[in-house]
């Protein structure tokens, strides 16, 4: 179905012949632009940005780009395609029709999961609100705005199954999504990495490298939900998700780039020497990644989890691609896990976390090949690597041990040896420094290879007027 954008609400779900939903959202809605105007962009909100919006859901040319400002982005709701006699794919009741309504049963749970995934939306929004002014670019901003209203449309795409599926109790968890904020010592955002402050634009890229990775993977498995509106929001949500971390890679790679030109030109590794001419050595670079990747692992939950294993009976939260596995069922077999204990045998349902982990560390790995291959070719010894599974976890079976990003026992020291130190994150923030003028960009990075939709670096992706 089309984007019907003449509504207040631009949807494809056809609301406007569902009145009582339509009104609940319309009355939702301006709680949600005062969210925005008080805990979104705490600048620039009258600027004109160059933004792209979606116009319709198939994966070719669903965006239009063109400047606006943030506060009048065209949030809506937009749900993939339905296909039609799609059934059930793994757990208890595969095969049967997909559910188009909550089975009662399952509402709780299911209201939970939406619920977990919806908060983390404007909780990155929150984090990243003072970011614009030390924009190390005009380009890199307009890429953060980018993220910014995207994540608060995937808000939206939460909200809006809370207000269509769960009656009262979906309203009123619509609006709690407004009243947590992150970091907020009352009212903190649900998960861990989500109340961690974002305040400089090397743990944006990283946190856009790790964390929306972890988007990522948990959106595939909701995209094969049992419970269809799930899996057609999710799905859509996913093409949006790929830009996002494209954001954090080529972030981490412009820094890499820099880096190594400044240790050519100077002949030297030595961190001390680099910080002098004002860029980020690159065991920096591995101590934030030591930080963010080790906070993302915490996000799929506990390895071990009955959880997990009841999403997965249940039909409502499945695997990463999960027609690429060969058993829908995961009833009969079992998992071989490392703890702290020696290896356990697990049954594969109660692992389903431990699963969609480590295809993200798989995803993860790929970035690290090809900053590896920099390094080497500009001549240097050192390798960028992702610690273990067991480095400096407060979730699941190794949470709170200590172990070295390589795997051996060690002190707390020696972990805490291995994370950014004040002193790296006072660097790192006596860097920061907006830079306005377009096609000019921060010392510490360079610019890109090209631009967003084949424009220039130098294009006026941010005006102020
Ligand atoms: N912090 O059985 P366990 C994104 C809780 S990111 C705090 O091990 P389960 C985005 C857990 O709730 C994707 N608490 O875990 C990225 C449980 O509580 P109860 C977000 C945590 O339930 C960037 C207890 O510990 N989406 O979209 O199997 C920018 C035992 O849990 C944490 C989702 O997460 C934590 N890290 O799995 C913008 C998908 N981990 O039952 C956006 C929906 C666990 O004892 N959520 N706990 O009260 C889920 O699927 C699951 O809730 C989780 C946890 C995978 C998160
Ligand atoms: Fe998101
Ligand atoms: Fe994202």
């Amino acid at each position: 179905m089309a984007i019907d954008y003449t509504t207040k609400i631009p949807n494809n779900v056809d609301l406007s012949n569902d009145r009582a939903l339509q009104r609940a959202l319309e009355h939702w809605q301006p709680a949600f632009i005062d969210w925005w105007k008080d805990l979104g962009p705490t600048s620039y909100q009258d600027a004109d940005v160059y933004l792209r919006t979606a116009t319709s859901v198939d994966a070719k040319g669903w965006a239009t780009f063109g400047h606006v400002k943030m506060p009048d982005y065209r949030w809506g709701i937009f749900l993939a395609d339905q296909q039609t006699d799609r059934t059930i794919g793994f757990g208890d009741h595969k095969g049967k029709p997909a559910w188009q309504q909550v089975p009662s049963e399952y509402r709780s749970v299911l209201r939970r999961l939406i619920v977990t995934q919806g908060d983390t939306e404007p909780a990155s929004v929150e984090q990243q609100r003072m970011l614009a002014l030390t924009a190390p670019s005009m380009y890199d901003m307009r890429n953060l705005f980018q993220v910014n209203v995207e994540e608060g449309r995937h808000l939206w795409a939460m909200v809006y199954l809370l207000h269509a599926y769960f009656g009262r109790d979906g309203r009123e968890e619509a609006e709690e999504m407004l009243h947590r904020h992150s970091g907020d010592e009352d009212h903190p955002r649900i998960l861990g990495t989500f109340n961690e402050p974002i305040d400089d634009w090397l743990s944006f890229y990283m946190f856009t490298y790790f964390t929306d990775r972890d988007g990522k993977y948990q959106l595939k498995s909701l995209a094969e939900s049992g419970f269809d509106p799930l899996a057609r929001t999710c799905s859509f949500m996913l093409t949006e998700e790929a830009h996002h971390m494209f954001v954090g890679e080529t972030g981490i790679t412009r820094i890499i780039k820099r880096t190594l030109d400044e240790m050519q030109k100077l002949g030297s590794d030595d961190p001390e020497v680099l910080r002098k001419t004002g860029v980020m050595d690159l065991p920096l670079l591995q101590r934030y990644i030591n930080f963010w990747y080790s906070s993302a692992l915490d996000l799929f939950g506990s390895e071990i989890s009955s959880n997990a294993a009841t999403y997965f009976a249940n039909g409502l939260k499945g695997r990463p691609d999960e027609t690429k596995f060969e058993d829908h069922d995961c009833s009969k077999t079992f998992e071989e896990i490392e703890t702290p204990d020696g290896l356990e045998q697990v049954a594969t349902r109660k692992a389903m976390n431990l699963i969609t982990r480590n295809a993200y560390v798989h995803d993860c790995g790929i970035g690290f090949t090809r900053w590896n291959r920099l390094i080497k070719k500009a001549g240097f010894d050192f390798e960028l690597a992702l610690p273990v599974d067991k480095y400096h976890r407060t979730v699941g079976v190794w949470a709170e041990q200590n172990f070295d990003p390589q795997g051996k026992p060690c002190s707390p020291e020696t972990v805490a040896a291995s994370l950014p130190s004040e002193a790296d994150r006072a660097y790192v923030k006596s860097l920061m420094v907006g830079v306005t003028q377009p096609g000019k960009c921060a010392n510490w990075t360079c610019p890109p290879d090209r631009g967003i939709n084949n424009m220039a670096f130098d294009f006026d992706y941010v005006r102020t007027n």
